[in-house]
């Protein structure tokens, strides 16, 4: 890792949200690219602070903190990472699963996704299935994406996907899922039609169904 990246990957993982920020504003200063700072100077740390709440050293509160410092940090670099004034591709409707709180990998997903040139509507975190059904028809959405990162709000996506058909809808939009539980061959058990792994494939997965 870049050592002046050290700074930001320390303040993540100690939740201290103006560290972070300080952090990644001195990295844009220095030129580091932006996928750079992303991925060793936020994401790492995060993953960090997963593995800490797993070995129980960290509790909740120490996952919010550090969760607020990130979003901190990536509200700075959202410019560098999101090219603006592209005329739109399409349209795609995101939002994390019923009774899941998790926004941050779904947040990151948005951004790339409007830094490939969609038009992004967020419904934002805990979400029903007909409040999915509702957004992508208010917005004409080509694609609707779902996020979960809890294996007990996974079942929520394959909900989600049986109220598009029931509302007659499955035709007219594709349906992406993502989130660190999943995986491809989940994403196909549940009728899904695509799948990404991470932010960066998901803007590709997203052009390959529009
Ligand atoms: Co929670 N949490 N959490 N948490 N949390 C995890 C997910 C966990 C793995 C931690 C652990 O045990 N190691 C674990 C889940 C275990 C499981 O079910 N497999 C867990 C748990 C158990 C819980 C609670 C139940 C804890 C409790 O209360 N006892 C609780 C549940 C609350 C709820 O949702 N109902 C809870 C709460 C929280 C906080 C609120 C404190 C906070 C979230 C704050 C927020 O999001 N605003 C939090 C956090 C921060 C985490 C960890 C530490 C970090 C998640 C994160 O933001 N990662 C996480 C541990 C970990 O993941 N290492 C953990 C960074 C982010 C960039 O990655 O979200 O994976 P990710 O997104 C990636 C990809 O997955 C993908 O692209 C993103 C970018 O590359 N992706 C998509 C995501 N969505 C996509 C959609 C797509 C395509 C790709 O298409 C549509």
């Amino acid at each position: 890792m870049n050592p002046k990246l050290q700074a930001t990957y320390d303040a993540v993982v100690n939740g201290d949200l103006d560290a972070a920020k300080k952090g990644v504003q001195a990295a844009i200063d220095a030129a580091i690219p932006a996928g750079e700072i992303l991925q060793d100077g936020l994401i790492a740390p995060m993953n960090q602070v997963g593995e800490l709440f797993e070995r129980q050293e960290y509790f909740v509160p120490e996952m919010l903190v550090a969760a607020r410092a990130m979003q901190g940090g990536l509200a700075l670099l959202k410019p560098k990472l999101a090219a603006s004034g592209v005329k739109p591709i399409g349209t795609v409707v995101m939002g994390t699963v019923k009774g899941d709180l998790h926004d941050i990998g779904k947040n990151l997903v948005a951004m790339m996704l409007e830094g490939a040139g969609f038009s992004v509507v967020d419904i934002g975190v805990d979400q029903s299935p007909e409040k999915f059904v509702e957004a992508a028809k208010a917005n004409r959405a080509q694609v609707v994406g779902i996020s979960a990162l809890l294996t007990t709000t996974m079942p929520g996506m394959k909900d989600t996907i049986e109220a598009f058909a029931k509302a007659g809808m499955r035709k007219q939009v594709k349906i992406m899922v993502g989130g660190a539980p999943l995986t491809d061959a989940y994403a196909k058990q549940i009728g899904a039609d695509g799948y990404a792994a991470d932010a960066s494939s998901a803007a590709r997965v997203a052009k390959t169904l529009i």
